[in-house]
């Protein structure tokens, strides 16, 4: 048995990932760990597909509420979608069968802001949890678990559920101790009381998670690699964005609207948000800080050249190669990364106190900058809004990165109006593209619209957009925010129709 169970009591519940899973009824909820590829349970949920598999096989319906912190792993979200396991996932998914899933209406999907859930949970709106499967990377002896790569909604599912299923990887680094900083003071209305964080590399908790031991029915262990997908090299768009990006912020710096050291900084999933971190290498800007969701590899670098003090997070997001090296070296980076839980990590009241600067990727903004991040042509998702609306609402200036185009130039990310909202044009202060920056603050619609589509829109689709604008103005029923609606929509129909906008 490995040396990190180190509870004598807990020891007598060790058993194979198959028995554990036995241990789910069918038709329940299962609160697991888990964001993006890291910490998620890598041995139960696939035991439970197979028994799911069984289960139809055999005519019998299981199909599981599956709650998350985000996206996991094919381990988890994929073989679960493939078994038909799961009833309703939530709150946040990017496997792609079980996206094939939500979009060809088999599976349920609660697309959530991610810092309003574990509220939502206290709240007892979802319902009750019935089993936790959390990975954990140690079990001390007195029962305390030392979290792994990602903490999510980790500290809810275990104070909620019912039972408790741990998962003990040993492939996790051991020096992960005392990485995590778990506060214990959230409480609903009317006792919520102000939280005591002011810095971003302040610990405000403690470092380990608490569980009832007597919930704890399975431990199973493992020493199974967290799974990420790896980063494309950026290329010469997502270094494009990047540079309008870091001009943008400099201009700030000097004309005092933003400190040397620049605020904290968030940034998204995805190539074009980890090109922004490789191109903050080469900038002036020292001392920076980052209050994100994940770690992404850009971010590590950041640390390692001196440039980044502190990255607090709730989870790791990194390549193979670079966990493989965070792996190596865990011990550099104790003090300057900190794991909270996702209700922290993405907190609306740290996030306007600390004053973020969000970058979040989009699918599409109209000409009067409302930004639709989850919904390719109004209806079939992606991924999901994920952390990116508790961000863009409270940040000290929220921006959205995007190539001008999709899908090889058949789609343009700048559109007449956005076919779904995520983001109002409220919460979206700059869109960059490759082609510019529009910094729409200060500006009203009208006004918004001819910088969108002077400086983001890709030439392809530049005077379809104004010529658009332009009858708009004369056409429309009102001149706030000029549309023709029987045209609005028509760049959507038109893809719908012919495999692109395009006329
Ligand atoms: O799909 O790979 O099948 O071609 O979307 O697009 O350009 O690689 O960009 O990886 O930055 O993702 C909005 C999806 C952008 C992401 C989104 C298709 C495109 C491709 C990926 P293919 P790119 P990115 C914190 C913040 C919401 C959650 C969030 C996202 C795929 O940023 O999910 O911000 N954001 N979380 O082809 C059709 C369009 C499209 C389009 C892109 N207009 N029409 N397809 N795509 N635009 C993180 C967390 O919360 C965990």
């Amino acid at each position: 048995m490995s040396s990190r169970i180190r509870s004598q009591a807990l020891k007598s519940k060790v058993m194979s990932a198959q028995d554990a899973a036995a241990l789910i009824p069918a038709g329940s909820t299962v609160g697991m760990s888990g964001f993006t590829g890291s910490g998620y349970p890598k041995a139960v949920p696939p035991e439970l597909a197979s028994r799911i598999e069984a289960a139809h096989d055999a005519g019998d319906s299981f199909r599981l509420n599956v709650w998350t912190g985000a996206s996991t792993g094919p381990e988890l979200d994929g073989a679960l979608a493939k078994a038909d396991g799961i009833e309703l996932r939530l709150p946040y998914n990017s496997d792609p069968i079980a996206r094939e899933k939500i979009n060809s209406g088999q599976m349920e999907y609660l697309d959530m802001h991610l810092s309003q859930l574990a509220p939502a949970v206290w709240q007892g709106v979802l319902g009750p949890l019935d089993t936790a499967v959390i990975e954990v990377s140690a079990i001390n002896a007195d029962g305390s678990l030392v979290p792994s790569s990602s903490i999510g909604n980790n500290k809810t599912w275990l104070d909620r559920a019912e039972r408790v299923i741990l998962e003990v990887n040993s492939w996790q680094n051991a020096a992960l101790e005392g990485m995590h900083d778990i506060y214990y003071g959230t409480a609903l209305p009317p006792d919520r009381v102000p939280i005591p964080l002011t810095r971003a590399d302040q610990l405000i908790g403690q470092p380990t998670l608490r569980c009832d031991p007597d919930k704890i029915v399975a431990i199973v262990e493992t020493a199974a690699p967290d799974r990420n997908l790896p980063f494309a090299a950026p290329d010469a768009t997502a270094l494009a964005i990047a540079g309008h990006l870091i001009e943008f912020l400099k201009h700030e710096v000097k004309v005092g609207r933003l400190p040397a050291a620049l605020l904290p900084l968030q940034s998204g999933v995805g190539n074009v948000a980890n090109a922004v971190l490789a191109g903050l290498l080469d900038s002036p800007f020292e001392r920076m800080a980052a209050y994100t969701e994940v770690i992404q590899d850009g971010m590590l670098d950041l640390l390692d050249a001196g440039k980044l003090t502190v990255a607090s997070a709730t989870a790791f997001s990194l390549s193979p190669e670079a966990a493989a090296d965070l792996n190596s070296r865990m011990e550099q980076f104790r003090g300057k990364i900190i794991l909270r839980p996702q209700e922290i990590s993405n907190h609306p009241e740290l996030i306007r106190r600390l004053g973020c600067i969000a970058m979040n990727g989009l699918i599409e903004a109209d000409i009067y900058g409302n930004v639709n991040s989850t919904q390719v042509m109004g209806s079939r998702i992606q991924n999901g809004i994920g952390g990116s609306g508790d961000f863009a609402r409270n940040a000290f200036i929220s921006c959205f990165v995007t190539p001008s185009t999709a899908k090889g130039g058949k789609i343009s990310a700048i559109v007449p109006m956005a076919s779904h909202v995520d983001h109002i044009t409220q919460d979206v202060q700059v869109i960059v593209t490759e082609q510019g920056l529009a910094d729409l603050r200060g500006l009203s619609p009208k006004q918004r619209a001819k910088v969108i589509i002077a400086n983001c829109a890709h030439p392809d689709y530049r005077d379809a957009l104004a010529d658009y604008y332009a009858r708009a103005l004369k056409g429309s029923y009102g001149l706030q925010s000029p549309h023709l609606l029987d045209e609005a929509l028509s760049w959507h129909q038109r893809f719908i129709e012919t495999g692109s906008m395009k006329p």
